[in-house]
């Protein structure tokens, strides 16, 4: 093996010889291919891993259906944001205001007992939202840690009006114990190139019963009146759209973006045909500086940074 492989790749690398069956050896394998560095010297290794990935979904395609795991959800949309929570924060009532997903609401826990995942709409980009079984410091549901982990974002929902910290605090105690490193490192500082590391949200909901709560856009919500809902639907969207840009070629998918993009086009070309006005050249390129820093998020991440409502970044 070449020497410059990185530590992400001996995981995938593990993942691929601990797998139990070739629909797992064939996900190691597309992980291996995806954090490998891809330059002149891996060219051959390149070639031996596609040709592994073309003959093992030529044999998973054959192999009968085996029995389907509920614990595995199938990604669909831009991206897929597992919620996950203490009981009676408000996961499944998220889903169903979000997606009109036909999950059980009710006021007493463990209502939920499998993950459930509905689809959410915002421009034109669908993100699926997976509702799940709580998380309690006693019980965690088999099967539930490897669902979280399948996932791009983890959307941790916590319950302004009742021990919000507690809530995250029992999530994050639970992911640490199962080896996931926390860290709440800003979204700008997270390397995209980096797939060991996911992102998860805090989402504060049921704002509209809680006594004073802070509201930093985006990330503070009320699954019963919708407040917030759709700010938080378009932070995941750009979220998951981050990480697409991070293992793909940029690919423009969402209108805004396409938008942002044009108008700073213009400007430049704007600014090209100014002749001899430095101040109307320097104002074409503070606008198309503008259009740009809202596509790359800079202020945007801004905005939304709450003090208390903080950006985790989870190793895993
Ligand atoms: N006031 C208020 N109640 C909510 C909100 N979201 C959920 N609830 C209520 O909280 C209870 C638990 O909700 P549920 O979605 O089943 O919680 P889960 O266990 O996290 O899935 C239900 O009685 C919901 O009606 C909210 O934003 N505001
Ligand atoms: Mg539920």
């Amino acid at each position: 093996m070449p020497a410059n492989l990185t530590p992400d790749y001996e995981r995938a690398e593990a993942k691929y010889r601990e797998a139990a069956d070739d629909e797992q050896r064939l996900e190691a394998l597309r992980e291996m291919y995806s954090v490998m560095p891809k330059h002149k010297g891996t060219e051959k290794l390149q070639a031996e891993l596609k040709r592994k990935m073309s003959h093992l979904r030529k044999a998973v395609s054959r192999a009968p259906r085996k029995q389907q795991d509920v614990f595995h959800v199938p990604k669909a949309g831009a991206g897929q944001v597992v919620l996950v929570g203490t009981p009676n924060v408000g996961k499944s009532a998220l889903v169903l205001k979000a997606t009109g997903a036909h999950v059980k609401v009710a006021e007493y826990p463990f209502t939920t007992v499998v993950p459930m995942p509905g689809m959410a709409q915002f421009e034109d980009t669908q993100i699926e939202l997976v509702d799940t079984p709580p998380l309690t410091a006693e019980h965690v549901t088999p099967g539930l840690m490897g669902t979280i982990r399948h996932g791009d974002i983890i959307g941790i929902v916590i319950d302004a009006a009742g021990a919000p910290l507690d809530d995250a605090q029992t999530v994050l105690g639970i992911f640490e114990s199962r080896e996931m490193t926390v860290s709440t490192r800003p979204v700008q500082d997270l390397d995209p190139s980096d797939p060991g590391q996911a992102c998860a949200l805090l989402i504060a909901n049921k704002i509209d019963i809680a006594p004073a709560p802070p509201r930093p856009e985006g990330q503070a919500i009320s699954a019963t009146t919708g407040e917030g809902v759709a700010a938080l639907v378009d932070l995941l969207a750009d979220k998951a759209d981050a990480a697409l840009a991070a293992g793909e070629p940029a690919v423009i998918t969402r209108a805004r973006h396409r938008a942002e993009l044009d108008a700073a086009a213009e400007a430049l070309h704007r600014y090209q045909g100014v002749r001899g006005r430095p101040e109307l050249k320097a104002e074409e390129l503070r606008i198309a500086a503008r259009h740009l820093g809202r596509l790359t998020g800079r202020i945007d991440v801004e905005e939304v940074l709450g003090a208390i409502f903080s950006e985790f970044c989870i190793g895993k």
